[in-house]
């Protein structure tokens, strides 16, 4: 493929979104141009392909695709070497999404409280934590039966969600090592000790892009 027509995300390095998109791009080795937004200064040419004005977007020819997940499974159907997302059972699946939203849901939501505790003064950060733990426990007690989120292996739950573990274990990250959650910190540790990981996290240049003021 002609690198210059290669589908083109709009990604955002530490975005947890963005993460899993990349994850499963590379993971899928499909070739693709990745520009890198500012979040404070967001380039025009973001807001045509989609009114959101959130990342990750993939645009690949007419398609655009402006949900992370949905990018993930664009990616896995044309090819998913490590069994990650098709041959899921149905059930498998079922509970794949269940923790998932529970994640994007309820769960990003305490998450955002407790990295920005001192923009919500109403509660505490501690408080903040706390609302955090049911589904961090949830995940605790699969993980205590099985190394996987979903089963023995990897599966893309696994990829959407680590990286909004990782935000969690990043705010107290001496608690979070000591803290109610081993086998968290193990699946956590390794997924992020992953070479795929670590190459979807290299540094890239911010674009030079034209931007929309106020964005
Ligand atoms: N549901 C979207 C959420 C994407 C999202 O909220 N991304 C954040 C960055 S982590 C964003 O772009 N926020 C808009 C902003 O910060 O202006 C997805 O899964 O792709």
């Amino acid at each position: 493929m002609n690198p210059d027509s290669a589908p083109l995300l709009y990604s955002f390095r530490r975005c947890p979104y963005a993460i899993r998109a990349r994850m499963a791009i590379y993971s899928a080795a499909i070739p693709i141009r990745i520009e890198e937004v500012s979040l404070k200064d967001k380039p025009r040419a973001l807001f045509e392909h989609s009114s959101k004005g959130t990342v990750p977007v993939l645009v690949d020819g007419d398609k655009v695709i402006d949900e992370s997940l949905e990018i993930m499974q664009w990616a896995l159907e044309q090819n998913d070497p490590d069994n990650w997302y098709v041959s899921l059972s149905q059930e498998e699946l079922s509970n794949s999404h269940k923790l998932i939203r529970d994640n994007d849901g309820e769960f990003k939501t305490w998450l955002d409280r407790y990295k920005y505790a001192d923009r919500h003064p109403e509660h505490s950060q501690e408080y903040y934590r706390n609302q955090c733990d049911s589904y961090l426990q949830r995940l605790e007690a699969v993980l205590k039966q099985q190394p996987s989120l979903i089963k023995h292996d990897i599966t893309f739950a696994d990829v959407a969600i680590f990286p909004f573990v990782r935000q969690f274990s990043m705010v107290e990250q001496s608690w979070f090592a000591q803290g109610p959650y081993p086998n968290l910190n193990r699946w956590l540790t390794s997924l992020l000790d992953w070479p795929l990981f670590v190459r979807v996290m290299a540094k890239k240049p911010a674009s030079n892009g034209e931007r929309k003021k106020g964005h």
